[in-house]
């Protein structure tokens, strides 16, 4: 493995976030629980990836667990309580879901570094993810209906787009785990390498989608999401859109005249067939 400086971006404590070469890495960091997360690894998670839409030079956002046992084996079942995952304010909550949503609305690609396994909510988290690389010693697998939880949301929904209704209902219904060989076959994962080679892999995609247009690849994630996402999904297609008007002049001439106290001249601007 090429020995890379990835730069701290901020500390936190379940979770680290660095930074090389145009590329975010979020690490959940909690291996003696096979990276299982609690409300504080969400909260934290979810603060990286609003860091990671506000930064500039972040082009591609990397998901990962520390070691190499585990990505995420789920939600933390030792503060599992009624109503959720009791935080340390005593508040039951569900609040990977909002790292989900960010995952999936963020404008720029989101790979899932699959260390190990990717069990329950873990699981969830490399399906949201845009692109999933997976090491040799990967596990994948929902254990909801067997522990006493489920995800019906992007965890099934989304599931049954990338793997087909009768796998993705195999998959929640057996609760089996599937190797890194069969999550390839199955295509819920993009590649399968060696896990020393894991880290090289990630960098190399994320460098060749660096060497494309990043509006190109923010609207075609907004596409793609907008089939399945129902009027949500249209919105961020639409933001998008309507972020790209604004960079014209016919919508800057809009806002002119207003300020000018005159009225607009739309005429002068092309309306392509
Ligand atoms: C991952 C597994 C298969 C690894 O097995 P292995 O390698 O044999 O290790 P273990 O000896 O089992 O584990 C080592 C130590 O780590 C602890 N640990 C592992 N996973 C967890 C966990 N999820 N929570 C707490 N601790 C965990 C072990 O207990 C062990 O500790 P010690 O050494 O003290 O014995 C295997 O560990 C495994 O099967 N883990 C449990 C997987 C699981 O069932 N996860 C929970 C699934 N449910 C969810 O994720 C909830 C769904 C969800 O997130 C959600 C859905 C919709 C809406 C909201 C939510 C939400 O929760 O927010």
């Amino acid at each position: 493995m090429t020995k890379r400086e990835w730069r701290p971006i901020k500390e936190y404590e379940d979770i680290l976030f660095d930074f090389y070469n145009g590329i975010a890495r979020i690490t959940i960091n909690r291996p003696r629980y096979r990276n299982a997360f609690t409300p504080t690894t969400t909260s934290e998670m979810s603060d990286a990836l609003r860091l990671c839409r506000e930064m500039e030079e972040v082009s591609v956002v990397v998901l990962t667990g520390a070691g190499d046992k585990a990505f995420c084996s789920g939600g933390d079942q030792n503060v599992k309580g009624k109503g959720g995952y009791i935080g340390k304010d005593g508040v039951p909550r569900l609040n990977v879901l909002d790292v989900q949503k960010q995952i999936r609305s963020i404008p720029k690609p989101v790979i899932a570094m699959v260390n190990g396994y990717a069990i329950g909510g873990g699981h969830v988290l490399h399906v949201v993810c845009d692109l999933t690389i997976a090491s040799d010693n990967a596990i994948f697998g929902q254990t909801g209906p067997r522990v006493g939880s489920f995800d019906a949301g992007f965890g099934s929904s989304y599931l049954a787009r990338i793997v087909g209704q009768k796998k993705a209902r195999e998959i929640w219904f057996l609760c089996r785990q599937y190797n890194a060989q069969e999550a390839l076959e199955m295509g819920l994962v993009n590649r399968v390498v060696p896990f020393d080679r894991l880290e090289d892999e990630v960098v190399e995609w994320a460098e060749t989608m660096m060497q494309h247009s990043p509006l190109a690849l923010r609207m075609i994630k907004a596409g793609l999401n907008a089939e399945l996402d129902g009027q949500a999904g249209i919105q961020e297609l639409a933001g998008d859109a309507t972020m790209l008007y604004y960079l014209t002049e016919e919508a800057q001439e809009g806002k002119a005249a207003f300020l000018e106290k005159r009225k607009p001249d739309f005429k002068k601007f092309p309306k392509l067939p």
